[in-house]
């Protein structure tokens, strides 16, 4: 996977980019990350990449020139990439969308400044806009670096097997169960007997029953999109039963 990430703040990628699993997946040869100055793109003396809208209103605009200059010569590079925008009224970032992210061979991520940018960037150049929440952050660089790892981690290869993907929360759209690691009792909590009980089945029966009570208690909303066995349907309208006595 090469990532070429478009910005004007190259600088604020360094240290989550040096660091832990999107490190290792560039140590490993598994992932490429390239970072672009848009202002470079700049064709003016004063490298100017924004502007103020037509039509008037109160901020800036990254203008359209620099940006399309600096997307081509991404794409030049990394021909089979798709253009992603950081962009808070993009498609709310999920599991499913690193997923299907990570099975492309390239992402090419502008991310987005001031107030937004020039409607022809969106309508010329961008495959996909994406959102990491409902809040307004100053720009898309710290919603592209949650996208590169969100994605990174996904690549065959980048994780041990140790850390399986599969074992991941939301990975089969659940939350994860409780864990517990020694010692076996910490400020008078002890540790579920059934995790010292050496009985694998068991265990992992629990463990799924866990994950779907955990959900419904903090996320039910996951649920309508969770596979779950005749059984384990029981086991959740018990629940919900429960709950509502
Ligand atoms: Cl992708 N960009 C900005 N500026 N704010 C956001 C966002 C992105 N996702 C959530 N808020």
């Amino acid at each position: 996977m090469i990532f070429d990430i478009l910005t004007l703040f190259p600088d604020m990628f360094r240290g989550p980019f040096d660091e832990s699993i999107i490190r290792r997946g560039q140590n490993k040869g598994l992932t490429e990350i390239r970072l672009h100055q848009i202002r470079d793109y700049a064709q003016d003396r004063h490298h100017t990449v924004d502007d103020s809208p037509y039509g008037g209103g109160a901020g800036m605009l990254m203008k359209p020139e620099p940006l399309a200059s600096c997307i081509e010569a991404a794409k030049a590079i990394n021909p089979s990439a798709i253009v992603l925008l950081t962009t808070p009224q993009g498609r709310l970032l999920n599991q499913s969308i690193t997923r299907e992210l990570s099975l492309h061979s390239g992402l090419i991520i502008v991310c987005g400044r001031y107030e937004g940018v020039d409607e022809r960037i969106h309508l010329k150049y961008v495959d996909y806009e994406i959102s990491i929440g409902d809040y307004v952050l100053s720009g898309g660089e710290l919603a592209a670096m949650v996208l590169v790892d969100a994605v990174t981690r996904l690549i065959p290869g980048v994780l041990g097997s140790e850390e399986s993907v599969q074992n991941d929360t939301l990975s089969n759209g659940l939350l994860k169960h409780p864990q517990y690691t020694r010692p076996p009792e910490f400020k008078e909590l002890s540790v579920p007997d059934i995790l010292l009980s050496g009985n694998h089945a068991e265990i992992a029966f629990w463990r799924r029953a866990q994950s779907i009570k955990r959900t419904f208690e903090k996320r039910p909303d996951l649920l309508k999109n969770a596979v779950l066995s005749e059984k384990e349907m029981l086991y959740l309208s018990s629940l919900d039963i429960a709950d509502a006595v």
